[in-house]
């Protein structure tokens, strides 16, 4: 087989099609980098004191675990110095984090999830890094919070890094969506997958079920049919994987189909389900669509929603498009 490099598979596109900017190539790799460091943390597990929580919690007010920081730390420091960023925002931190005034301010923006899927760091399941790249409007001098307000729609990059049995890169720059695959040895992405697409039509949902009787009615009714099988209304049986990884349900659903959902809760009307926007919702959207997906917030499409503030949340509904259109109609019936 012959290895194509991420970096030989960047210098290619942006040599025969144009369609990644040098410096959008160098943050890219820098992501990709900063994603292996991370891997090598996520590796270590109690044999590097990388486990448990901290004393501290995000603006969220959830808890800190130490890898969430260490992984934040690894993305902030590895992504300061290049020359090609603006400015970032994370997940893990309440405000943006400007460039420091020594290294030049680039053109793009970048917006992560340093590592999703908390619950599962101190167990050994799969978690992930996400990642949004955004251009700086044009004319911006100091970015602030505003600049970093754009729908999904405006993103040049998008990609998650997952830690499971191998560690691997999935990637999109708005022309389909590729895979690349540890060298552990050898330290480099090599590509193992292009041009994915995810089949149209599933048999297989995620969705967390423990939160049934807070859905709304067009979730219950969706789910409800698919779980009365071959002799309800879909007359075919449907089975179900849930993670409580995004970064692994989505990337399951990359490979073979599927439909993963958070919903909004009629608990707590200030807050429209659990994942963020900005970190989660519109980087896997871009990726979902970008693979022949869909994805949608039950109504409208992710890509096409004007962001409020930075930590917004929203209900997701994404991955294979036949089933995807069929819950967000039935939002609209
Ligand atoms: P996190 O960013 O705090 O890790 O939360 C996001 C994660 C997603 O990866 C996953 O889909 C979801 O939370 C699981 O939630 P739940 O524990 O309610 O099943
Ligand atoms: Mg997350």
């Amino acid at each position: 087989m012959k290895r194509i490099s991420l970096t030989q598979y960047l210098v290619e596109q942006q040599r025969e099609h144009h369609n990644i900017p040098a410096e959008l190539r160098l943050l890219i790799e820098v992501v990709g980098r900063a994603c292996k460091t991370i891997s090598h943390s996520v590796g270590k597990g109690a044999l590097g004191d990388v486990l448990g929580a901290l004393e501290s919690e995000n603006v969220q007010g959830e808890v800190q675990k130490k890898l969430d920081v260490i992984s934040n730390e690894i993305l902030l420091e590895a992504n300061e110095w290049g020359g090609h960023l603006a400015a970032m925002a994370s997940e893990e931190m309440e405000s943006i984090h400007l460039i420091p005034n020594r290294y030049p301010m680039g053109e793009y923006m970048l917006v992560f999830d340093p590592l999703d899927g908390s619950s599962n760091i101190d167990v050994n399941v799969s978690i992930g890094t996400i990642f949004s790249v955004l251009k700086a409007p044009d004319g911006m001098t100091t970015p602030t919070e505003q600049d970093f307000l754009q729908p999904g729609s405006k993103q040049v990059a998008a990609g998650y890094a997952v830690y499971g049995p191998q560690t691997m890169l999935v990637l999109t720059t708005g022309h389909g969506v590729n895979c690349f695959t540890l060298d552990r040895e050898m330290g480099s992405w090599v590509l193992t997958q292009s041009n994915i697409q995810i089949p149209t039509t599933t048999k297989e949902f995620a969705i967390n079920m423990s939160n049934q009787r807070h859905w709304q009615p067009p979730v219950q009714r969706y789910v409800s049919e698919l779980l009365a099988g071959s002799t309800g209304p879909r007359g075919t049986d449907f089975n179900m994987r849930w993670i409580a990884s995004m970064v692994a349900d989505v990337h399951r659903i990359l490979n073979r189909g599927g439909i993963f959902m958070y919903p909004a809760d009629v608990r707590d009307p200030s807050k429209p389900g659990k994942l963020r926007l900005m970190y989660e919702a519109n980087p896997m959207a871009f990726i979902v669509e970008q693979a022949g997906g869909m994805a949608t917030d039950g109504k409208h499409r992710i890509l096409d929603i004007q962001p409020e503030k930075l930590h917004q949340r929203v209900p997701v509904f994404l991955g294979s498009r036949d089933e995807v259109a069929l819950v967000t109609g039935y939002h609209h019936e």
